[in-house]
């Protein structure tokens, strides 16, 4: 493989370990826990798993011999920096258990482990992939596991490699996944132990105990820079509008993140517009008048940043897709066999007729992306709806009908980005290279205590690596019911933005003077080498949230 210069050079790196992993460790027990909600139905569905308490790790003045084990990794859903490095910690992490412990990779996801499709993990071969982005080591899929002839079919190759421990590196709905694998591997004592780790961009994968989900770091930080270079832009020809959309299927995390990192004139919270019942017009017209105030000033420019997520948070949408959901999942053959021309009026005659009215009233586009086949896990592709392009159409309208009632007098062109992929394969910040790497070999810990259903949790995150806190949580903790393709599933709680949390009242404290005032930020590129207060800084969100407590 090639290396550029800044890849040799990163190569070296020694990624940061909490202390307490730096030698042999045992675990101490908290207190049991409950699922986060619907506590009877969650424990009646994982009656082996359910309960188990949190675990901490301490040093281990008296470590006992060890046998080697074989682990088996899989990475599931959509890239995130630091994934590299997750599986080079849980490498090191078993080799320290025994030299002769062996590392399985099921490739392109979840779908090679069912397939039985793998390779053997070798030092000679991870070092080529150390603190590097990507999931290019085994690939990634977004199979769903939920059919207990995948797991029987997973448990066979297990079984012919002697695999002890398969960990999956995945956001909410894999570690869900790996949730109900390890209940089932424990309810026919398959001798398999399953633990999970917390991976997304979107940062929604988070919860009292686990702090951030890995690649939210690296990601944001990307983002930010081209927001800051296009905002130096945009503050140098002072002639365009420019309308970002950021990935973050759901949660608008990110979107957040770059606006406390970049101050950007304008950025819509989805949660926000959920709680205020927000009609599409009105998030139009809540931009509309910030424009037409700017041009006022004498200011015909700015940037606006939108989640990716937001169609879906605007409540009369979300109504749209909860029955568009439950009707496509009960007419799927029916529907499958009507032609395209006529897939829109068999939707709007098939739904109640508010749903209908809201349907007809979406562009054609936006309206069809709805209707387009989910992701295997029931999740619209919004990432595929060009909401950046929808929302600066309507406001040019909107801003015409301004003209004419005498409301504005300025000139609007906007310009379109979609930031999504750019971040999600970057390099590791320090910070995601030495997370990623700590959570794979906590991961090696967990399995060598001999757990299952457990997720890899490191803590204390806004201190120094060293000062982290190491241990596991039940996944079943993190569990609640939720209806997907027509039926009540136990999940994983999304963890979306809340708005009485830090990073929200504080965008909220200064977003008027952003929006009136150009207030730009240019946080640059992430650094690897240099002072650590430039290098090793966690998020805003992580830091606000941690000053909140
Ligand atoms: P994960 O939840 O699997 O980490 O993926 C998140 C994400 O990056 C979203 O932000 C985005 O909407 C989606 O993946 C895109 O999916 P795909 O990679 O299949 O295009």
């Amino acid at each position: 493989m090639k290396k550029s210069a800044l890849q040799k050079a990163r190569a070296a790196y020694q990624p940061k370990l909490p202390i307490v992993l730096t030698g042999a460790v045992r675990p101490v027990e908290g207190h049991a826990t409950q699922s986060v909600a619907d506590q009877e139905d969650i424990k009646s569905l994982f009656p082996n798993t359910y309960g188990l308490p949190e675990l901490k790790f301490e040093k281990n003045p008296n470590p006992t011999a060890t046998k080697p084990i074989n682990v088996g990794v899989i990475l599931s859903g959509g890239q995130a920096p630091g994934g590299h490095n997750v599986i080079c910690g849980l490498f090191d992490g078993i080799k320290k258990v025994h030299r002769d412990s062996r590392l399985y990779g099921f490739l392109m996801g979840p779908g090679g482990f069912v397939d039985h499709k793998y390779i053997e993990l070798t030092s000679e071969f991870i070092s080529d992939y150390r603190n590097t982005g990507g999931f290019d080591i085994i690939g990634s899929g977004r199979t769903k596991l939920e059919a207990k002839e995948q797991f029987d079919k997973g448990l066979e190759i297990l079984k012919e490699l002697n695999i002890q421990a398969l960990v999956i590196i995945g956001g909410d709905d894999s570690n869900t996944n790996a949730a109900v694998l390890a209940e089932y591997y424990k309810s026919i004592n398959a001798g398999v132990q399953v633990i999970g780790c917390p991976k997304t961009i979107d940062g929604d994968l988070k919860n009292d105990v686990i702090e951030t989900s890995f690649g939210f770091d690296t990601a944001t930080k990307v983002y930010s820079e081209v927001i800051g270079n296009i905002q130096r832009d945009c503050n140098s020809a002072k002639k365009y509008y420019h309308f970002i959309k950021l990935m973050g299927r759901s949660a608008s995390h990110i979107a957040l993140e770059c606006a406390l990192q970049c101050q950007p004139n304008i950025c819509i919270i989805s949660e926000e517009v959920e709680s205020k019942d927000m009609t599409l017009d009105q998030v139009v017209n809540y931009i509309a008048d910030i424009v037409a105030e700017r041009a006022r000033l004498g200011m015909n420019f700015g940037t606006v940043l939108i989640p990716e997520g937001l169609i879906e948070f605007i409540p009369a949408v979300k109504r749209l897709i909860a029955e568009l959901n439950d009707l496509l999942a009960k007419n799927a053959d029916e529907f499958a066999g009507v032609a395209a021309a006529d897939q829109r009026a068999y939707i709007i005659n098939h739904l109640s007729s508010d749903n209908a009215a809201v349907y007809e009233s979406l562009p054609e586009g936006v309206a069809r992306q709805l209707s387009l086949d989910r992701d295997p896990h029931g999740n619209v592709q919004v990432s595929l709806i060009e909401t950046e392009k929808l929302l600066s159409e309507m406001v040019g309208k909107r801003l015409e009908a301004m003209r004419k009632d005498g409301k504005y007098d300025g000139k609007f062109s906007a310009l379109h980005h979609f930031f999504g992929y750019e971040g999600r394969c970057a390099d590791p910040s320090n910070f995601d290279a030495d997370y990623c790497y700590a959570l794979g070999y906590n991961a090696a810990c967990l399995i060598r205590c001999g757990v299952t259903g457990y997720m890899s949790s490191v803590r204390n995150l806004t201190k120094p690596a060293v000062q982290w806190v190491a241990g596991g949580i039940p996944i079943t903790m993190m569990m609640n019911m939720e209806r997907r393709h027509g039926k009540m599933k136990p999940v994983i709680q999304k963890a979306l933005v809340k708005l009485d949390g830090a990073p929200f009242q504080k965008f909220v404290s200064k977003r008027d003077d952003w929006a009136f005032n150009t207030c730009y930020i240019y946080p640059g590129p992430i650094q690897y080498f240099g002072p650590a207060e430039v290098c090793d800084q966690p998020t805003l969100t992580l830091k606000y949230e941690h000053q909140g407590k």
